[in-house]
Protein backbone atom coordinates (compact mmCIF):
# COMPACT_ATOMS: atom_id res chain seq x y z
CA UNK A 1 0.00 0.00 0.00
CA UNK A 2 1.43 3.43 -0.91
CA UNK A 3 1.19 6.11 1.59
CA UNK A 4 0.35 9.01 -1.04
CA UNK A 5 -3.10 10.88 -0.89
CA UNK A 6 -6.00 9.08 -0.85
CA UNK A 7 -8.34 8.79 -3.59
CA UNK A 8 -12.54 8.87 -3.86
CA UNK A 9 -13.70 5.76 -5.98
CA UNK A 10 -17.19 5.88 -7.04
CA UNK A 11 -17.85 2.20 -7.19
CA UNK A 12 -21.28 0.43 -9.16
CA UNK A 13 -22.08 -3.10 -7.99
CA UNK A 14 -24.88 -5.66 -9.61
CA UNK A 15 -25.77 -8.97 -8.98
CA UNK A 16 -28.25 -11.15 -10.65
CA UNK A 17 -27.61 -14.62 -9.50
CA UNK A 18 -27.77 -16.57 -6.37
CA UNK A 19 -24.80 -17.39 -4.09
CA UNK A 20 -25.44 -20.10 -1.53
CA UNK A 21 -25.94 -18.88 1.59
CA UNK A 22 -26.50 -15.41 0.46
CA UNK A 23 -30.64 -15.76 -0.89
CA UNK A 24 -31.03 -13.18 -3.00
CA UNK A 25 -28.91 -10.49 -5.27
CA UNK A 26 -30.18 -7.99 -2.83
CA UNK A 27 -27.88 -10.06 -0.10
CA UNK A 28 -24.99 -10.18 -1.99
CA UNK A 29 -25.05 -6.92 -2.70
CA UNK A 30 -25.40 -6.33 0.81
CA UNK A 31 -22.41 -8.93 1.63
CA UNK A 32 -20.41 -7.00 -0.96
CA UNK A 33 -20.91 -3.91 1.20
CA UNK A 34 -19.82 -4.99 4.14
CA UNK A 35 -16.64 -6.88 2.57
CA UNK A 36 -16.03 -2.99 0.93
CA UNK A 37 -16.37 -1.73 4.19
CA UNK A 38 -13.80 -4.06 5.88
CA UNK A 39 -11.18 -3.09 3.32
CA UNK A 40 -11.78 0.70 2.78
CA UNK A 41 -13.58 3.27 4.34
CA UNK A 42 -16.51 4.05 2.85
CA UNK A 43 -17.72 7.56 2.88
CA UNK A 44 -21.40 6.84 0.80
CA UNK A 45 -23.80 4.01 0.51
CA UNK A 46 -26.75 3.54 -1.83
CA UNK A 47 -29.80 1.70 -1.07
CA UNK A 48 -29.85 -1.44 -2.93
CA UNK A 49 -32.38 -1.35 -5.85
CA UNK A 50 -33.84 -3.86 -8.10
CA UNK A 51 -33.59 -3.52 -11.61
CA UNK A 52 -34.52 -4.87 -14.70
CA UNK A 53 -31.92 -6.93 -16.69
CA UNK A 54 -30.01 -4.84 -20.00
CA UNK A 55 -28.22 -7.26 -22.02
CA UNK A 56 -29.74 -11.19 -22.50
CA UNK A 57 -30.22 -12.27 -19.11
CA UNK A 58 -33.56 -12.98 -18.09
CA UNK A 59 -32.76 -12.95 -14.28
CA UNK A 60 -33.50 -9.50 -12.66
CA UNK A 61 -30.38 -7.93 -11.02
CA UNK A 62 -29.86 -5.72 -7.46
CA UNK A 63 -27.64 -2.73 -8.18
CA UNK A 64 -26.33 -0.09 -5.77
CA UNK A 65 -23.12 2.64 -5.37
CA UNK A 66 -20.78 3.23 -3.06
CA UNK A 67 -18.13 5.89 -2.29
CA UNK A 68 -14.90 4.54 -0.99
CA UNK A 69 -11.35 6.24 -0.14
CA UNK A 70 -8.28 4.67 -1.08
CA UNK A 71 -4.87 5.36 -1.61
CA UNK A 72 -4.99 2.74 -4.03
CA UNK A 73 -4.15 3.91 -7.37
CA UNK A 74 -6.62 2.70 -10.44
CA UNK A 75 -5.03 -0.19 -11.43
CA UNK A 76 -4.37 -1.53 -8.18
CA UNK A 77 -7.98 -1.02 -6.87
CA UNK A 78 -9.07 -2.48 -10.09
CA UNK A 79 -7.39 -5.81 -8.78
CA UNK A 80 -8.71 -5.45 -5.69
CA UNK A 81 -12.23 -5.28 -6.54
CA UNK A 82 -11.39 -8.30 -9.24
CA UNK A 83 -10.46 -10.49 -6.24
CA UNK A 84 -13.48 -9.56 -4.16
CA UNK A 85 -16.01 -10.40 -7.39
CA UNK A 86 -13.48 -13.98 -7.35
CA UNK A 87 -14.22 -14.84 -3.37
CA UNK A 88 -18.22 -14.13 -4.26
CA UNK A 89 -18.08 -17.03 -6.62
CA UNK A 90 -17.88 -15.24 -9.85
CA UNK A 91 -16.54 -17.12 -13.05
CA UNK A 92 -15.08 -15.73 -16.21
CA UNK A 93 -17.66 -16.27 -18.68
CA UNK A 94 -20.51 -15.30 -21.51
CA UNK A 95 -20.14 -11.75 -21.20
CA UNK A 96 -22.95 -9.95 -19.98
CA UNK A 97 -23.80 -13.49 -18.31
CA UNK A 98 -25.39 -14.36 -15.41
CA UNK A 99 -22.84 -13.11 -12.49
CA UNK A 100 -22.69 -13.39 -8.25
CA UNK A 101 -20.97 -10.55 -8.65
CA UNK A 102 -20.20 -7.35 -10.75
CA UNK A 103 -17.86 -4.31 -9.67
CA UNK A 104 -17.04 -1.73 -11.74
CA UNK A 105 -15.63 1.49 -11.39
CA UNK A 106 -17.49 4.45 -12.69
CA UNK A 107 -15.59 7.80 -11.73
CA UNK A 108 -12.31 8.76 -9.51
CA UNK A 109 -11.09 11.63 -7.86
CA UNK A 110 -8.40 12.24 -10.67
CA UNK A 111 -10.38 12.63 -13.94
CA UNK A 112 -10.00 10.44 -16.45
CA UNK A 113 -7.80 7.10 -16.38
CA UNK A 114 -6.85 5.16 -19.65
CA UNK A 115 -5.18 1.63 -19.70
CA UNK A 116 -5.27 -1.13 -22.39
CA UNK A 117 -7.51 -2.78 -18.64
CA UNK A 118 -9.63 0.49 -17.36
CA UNK A 119 -10.77 3.17 -18.93
CA UNK A 120 -12.44 5.74 -15.72
CA UNK A 121 -15.52 7.27 -16.83
CA UNK A 122 -16.49 3.58 -16.85
CA UNK A 123 -17.27 3.51 -20.74
CA UNK A 124 -21.19 3.08 -20.79
CA UNK A 125 -21.94 4.35 -17.43
CA UNK A 126 -23.96 7.26 -18.76
CA UNK A 127 -26.19 4.90 -20.66
CA UNK A 128 -27.49 2.98 -17.63
CA UNK A 129 -29.95 4.08 -14.99
CA UNK A 130 -29.00 0.80 -13.00
CA UNK A 131 -25.66 3.12 -12.51
CA UNK A 132 -27.05 6.85 -12.57
CA UNK A 133 -30.06 6.11 -10.10
CA UNK A 134 -28.02 4.64 -7.49
CA UNK A 135 -24.59 7.30 -7.87
CA UNK A 136 -26.96 10.26 -8.16
CA UNK A 137 -28.66 9.17 -4.80
CA UNK A 138 -25.23 9.39 -2.96
CA UNK A 139 -22.71 11.92 -5.22
CA UNK A 140 -25.35 13.88 -7.18
CA UNK A 141 -23.32 16.97 -7.69
CA UNK A 142 -20.03 15.11 -9.24
CA UNK A 143 -19.42 16.05 -12.46
CA UNK A 144 -18.11 13.46 -15.02
CA UNK A 145 -15.34 14.71 -16.46
CA UNK A 146 -15.93 13.75 -20.04
CA UNK A 147 -19.34 15.94 -20.45
CA UNK A 148 -19.36 17.93 -17.77
CA UNK A 149 -22.74 16.79 -16.29
CA UNK A 150 -23.53 15.95 -13.05
CA UNK A 151 -24.82 12.63 -11.83
CA UNK A 152 -27.78 14.25 -11.06
CA UNK A 153 -28.02 15.52 -14.41
CA UNK A 154 -26.77 12.45 -16.10
CA UNK A 155 -29.61 10.27 -14.35
CA UNK A 156 -32.30 13.06 -14.83
CA UNK A 157 -33.54 11.66 -17.88
CA UNK A 158 -33.92 8.31 -16.36
CA UNK A 159 -35.85 9.64 -13.13
CA UNK A 160 -38.19 11.91 -15.96
CA UNK A 161 -38.12 10.50 -18.84
CA UNK A 162 -39.43 12.51 -22.45
CA UNK A 163 -43.14 11.81 -22.81
CA UNK A 164 -43.87 9.75 -26.14
CA UNK A 165 -45.17 11.90 -29.05
CA UNK A 166 -48.92 11.51 -28.78
CA UNK A 167 -50.44 8.93 -31.10
CA UNK A 168 -52.37 9.89 -33.70
CA UNK A 169 -56.40 10.19 -33.43
CA UNK A 170 -57.59 7.55 -35.15
CA UNK A 171 -60.58 9.02 -36.58
N1 LIG B 1 -12.60 -2.52 -17.40
C1 LIG B 1 -12.34 -1.42 -18.14
N2 LIG B 1 -12.78 -0.32 -17.52
C2 LIG B 1 -13.34 -0.74 -16.33
C3 LIG B 1 -13.94 -0.04 -15.24
N3 LIG B 1 -14.09 1.31 -15.24
N4 LIG B 1 -14.38 -0.76 -14.18
C4 LIG B 1 -12.22 -3.86 -17.83
C5 LIG B 1 -14.24 -2.13 -14.17
N5 LIG B 1 -13.66 -2.86 -15.18
C6 LIG B 1 -13.22 -2.15 -16.25
O1 LIG B 1 -15.20 -6.41 -17.15
C7 LIG B 1 -14.37 -6.74 -18.21
C8 LIG B 1 -13.07 -5.93 -18.12
O2 LIG B 1 -13.38 -4.55 -18.26
C9 LIG B 1 -12.38 -5.99 -16.78
O3 LIG B 1 -11.57 -7.12 -16.62
C10 LIG B 1 -11.56 -4.71 -16.75
O4 LIG B 1 -10.22 -4.95 -17.16
P1 LIG B 1 -15.98 -7.53 -16.41
O5 LIG B 1 -16.65 -6.91 -15.21
O6 LIG B 1 -15.07 -8.67 -16.15
O7 LIG B 1 -17.00 -8.01 -17.54
P2 LIG B 1 -18.51 -7.62 -17.73
O8 LIG B 1 -19.05 -7.00 -16.48
O9 LIG B 1 -19.23 -8.81 -18.24
O10 LIG B 1 -18.47 -6.56 -18.87
P3 LIG B 1 -18.82 -5.08 -18.74
O11 LIG B 1 -18.63 -4.43 -20.07
O12 LIG B 1 -18.11 -4.50 -17.57
O13 LIG B 1 -20.37 -5.16 -18.47
P4 LIG B 1 -21.06 -4.25 -17.46
O14 LIG B 1 -20.95 -2.87 -17.93
O15 LIG B 1 -20.54 -4.53 -16.11
O16 LIG B 1 -22.57 -4.71 -17.60
N6 LIG B 1 -28.48 -5.02 -16.10
C11 LIG B 1 -28.84 -4.56 -14.86
N7 LIG B 1 -30.14 -4.23 -14.61
N8 LIG B 1 -27.92 -4.39 -13.87
C12 LIG B 1 -26.58 -4.67 -14.06
O17 LIG B 1 -25.77 -4.53 -13.13
N9 LIG B 1 -24.85 -5.41 -15.64
C13 LIG B 1 -24.47 -5.79 -16.85
C14 LIG B 1 -23.03 -5.95 -17.13
C15 LIG B 1 -25.45 -6.01 -17.94
N10 LIG B 1 -26.82 -5.73 -17.56
C16 LIG B 1 -27.16 -5.30 -16.35
C17 LIG B 1 -26.16 -5.15 -15.35
MG1 LIG C 1 -18.05 -5.16 -15.08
Amino acid sequence: MSNQTPHRYLIALGSNRRKLGMVTPQRVIQGCLQALARDFPLDAISPVRPSDPLGPSRRRYANAAAILTTPLDPPRLLAELKAMERQFGRRRGQRWGERVLDLDIILWSGGTYHSKHLTIPHISFRARAFVLKPAAQIAPAWRDPVTNRTLRQLASRFLHPKPLDPEPHPF
